[in-house]
């Protein structure tokens, strides 16, 4: 169905001017609306929901719902600005948070959030900080949220146990015949069965506790105001659901803390800078306002190196399945990003002592 007839069944406020792809998220399709109310241009999300991904949208979106409405109720309660400090789901004219199309593609709105920026590399260290402070909030927000009523919208998402099992058996499968041409990366991660562990084992013997986390924090599912220069917005909700704090901090020093981009082809540009490492752990103990247990701190730069490592494993693993999970630009481009992650994981395990000493500041 095209996208004009789409977004006609939405209750929008204004006339469609334009809609272009925008972002550069790996999972959904997302369109930036431009439209015209009152004589001035307006701006909305519009995203088809990858529901090969996400199987069920029903829940997803209710989880959407859900989380947004709880966090708008808090953000009014600290005087803050529910329009543009949490996602708003524009509801279709029959009143659904999303509109399934004839094709059962399913599509949903979002207001967009004016005078704001998510980057895809950091610009400057203070507003990395200010995006840990802001996950580090958002978490702290949601630990009043009733877990119970979130549907899990991945099954074993930060499972890193379950990632390293599939992982092994697409390596067994090579349904592509492209494990020939990856023994190193293959061995790397059969080098690190111990890694895949454990965070999960520490969680299971309950010395770290479950929370309500984003499991997403990438750098660029948050949106800096461009004026205070402060993270006003926490978007890309679709994974919010039980978790580790760990995992959240990790996944963001992944991604914001590398000297290069996800997918540098130029391994020599990969390091963890120790410098954005130390900021993102102060903005993220901030944020989370000492909620954070002594193990949970003690555990962050583990948090940093097992998403590095399971993020690199999911990035192999998709690569040897033929790349039909993450949004691909060009050959071997999951594979180029599987070896960004490695790359960073060896740089953390040669400068783990410093990691541990940083976080010891923040216990
Ligand atoms: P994906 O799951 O594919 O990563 P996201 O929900 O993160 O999809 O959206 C992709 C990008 O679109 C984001 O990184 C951000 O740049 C932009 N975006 C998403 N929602 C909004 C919004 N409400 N306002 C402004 N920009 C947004
Ligand atoms: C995906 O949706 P996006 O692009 O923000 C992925 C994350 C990965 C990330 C790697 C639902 O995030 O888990 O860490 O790519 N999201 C999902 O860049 O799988
Ligand atoms: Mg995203």
């Amino acid at each position: 169905m095209d996208k004009q007839t789409v977004i006609s069944n939405f209750d929008f406020n204004g006339t469609l001017v334009d809609v272009k792809p925008y972002g550069s998220g790996h999972i959904n399709d997302t369109f930036l609306m431009i439209c015209e109310a009152d004589g001035s241009e307006c701006h909305y999300i519009l995203q088809k929901m990858n529901t090969d991904i996400f199987r069920n949208p029903d829940e997803l979106m209710e989880n959407i719902m859900n989380v947004t409405s709880f966090l708008r109720k808090k953000i009014i309660e600290n005087g803050g600005d529910p329009q543009r400090e949490t996602l708003n789901v524009i509801p279709t004219k029959s009143g659904q948070s999303y509109y399934r199309d004839d094709q059962d593609g399913c599509w949903r709105m979002y207001t967009f959030i004016e005078d704001a920026t998510s980057y895809d590399q950091v610009k400057k260290p203070d507003d990395f900080y200010q995006t840990a402070v802001a996950f580090g909030n958002f978490q702290y927000l949601l630990s009043e949220f009733s877990a119970e009523v979130l549907h899990e919208t991945i099954p074993n998402f930060h499972n890193t146990i379950d990632r390293f099992a599939k992982f092994k058996q697409a390596v067994k499968e090579d349904v592509c015949k492209r494990a020939k041409d990856v023994q190193k990366e293959i061995q790397f991660v059969l080098d690190r069965e111990d890694l895949a562990y454990a965070m999960c084992t520490m969680l299971k013997n309950n010395e770290l506790p479950l929370r309500v986390t984003h499991n997403d924090t990438k750098l660029n599912n948050i949106m800096i105001d461009n004026k205070t220069g402060k993270g006003v917005c926490v978007i890309d909700l679709d994974t919010v659901m039980p978790g580790l704090a760990g995992n959240d901090f990790g996944d963001s020093i992944r991604f914001g803390a590398n000297t290069a981009a996800e997918d540098e082809v130029d391994l020599s540009k990969v390091s963890c800078d120790l410098n954005l490492f130390e900021l993102y752990t102060k903005g993220f103990t901030e944020g989370c306002r000492g909620s954070l247990t002594k193990k949970e701190i003690e555990t962050l730069p583990l948090g940093a190196k097992t998403m590095t490592f399971e993020c690199g494993m999911r990035f192999l693993t998709d690569y040897l399945q033929g790349d039909t999970y993450f949004k691909v630009h060009r050959e071997g481009h999951n594979l180029d990003r599987c070896r960004t992650q490695f790359a960073l994981v060896a740089d953390m395990e040669k400068k783990w002592d410093q990691m541990m000493e940083i976080v010891k500041k923040y216990e």
